[in-house]
């Protein structure tokens, strides 16, 4: 097991497109259990491969009040969605901001398992937000990138200071 670093906004690499992992191995597992691991250390209910800069379709979530429950979607699609509604979101890659971001109110999603298994679940809720969060992570999307480029210049701003007063 090990803690993987992750990136910060505006890290570049946060805008690489993942591709779909092509077969569960022992390779993918370590990394499923690295994401685990370095999600419940920065007390993350999610984390996609995109931001430990892995370019993997490869997504892990706890949304429980124990930490006790970790769910992990591999190549997910969203096969349907329906509704619309809005949520206060943060992210481990923009730390300390957070957003009300507009999401499917429902989505039907499409996946494999940590086995390989293909899956098929509806997903609302908290659980929703993230699922949707995360894959947009898979695609180089950021939710800061739903607020006014105003917004997110001032937020790109405050990150870049914080970076540069740990260096
Ligand atoms: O920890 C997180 N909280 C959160 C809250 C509302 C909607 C999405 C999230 S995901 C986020 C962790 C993270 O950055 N995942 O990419
Ligand atoms: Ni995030």
């Amino acid at each position: 097991m090990a803690l993987l670093p992750i990136l910060k906004f505006p890290d570049p690499r946060l805008r690489h497109k993942a591709v779909p992992v092509a077969v569960v191995n022992d390779e993918i597992k370590t990394i499923i259990a690295d994401m685990l691991e370095t999600m419940y250390e920065d007390n993350g209910i999610g984390l996609a491969a995109i931001q430990v800069n892995i370019q993997k379709q490869i997504i892990v979530m706890d949304i429980s009040d124990d930490k006790n429950d970790p769910k992990v979607i591999i190549n997910p699609e969203i096969i349907d969605a329906k509704g619309n509604e809005l949520m206060s979101e943060g992210c481990l890659s923009v730390p300390g901001i957070y957003a009300e971001v507009p999401r499917a109110q429902e989505i039907q999603v499409k996946c494999l398992d940590r086995e390989g298994n293909s899956q098929e679940f509806s997903a609302d809720g908290l659980l929703g937000h993230c699922i949707q969060h995360e894959m947009d992570h898979l695609q180089g999307k950021l939710f800061i990138d739903y607020l006014s480029p105003l917004k997110r210049e001032r937020i790109r701003k405050k990150l870049e200071k914080v970076r540069k007063q740990n260096f």
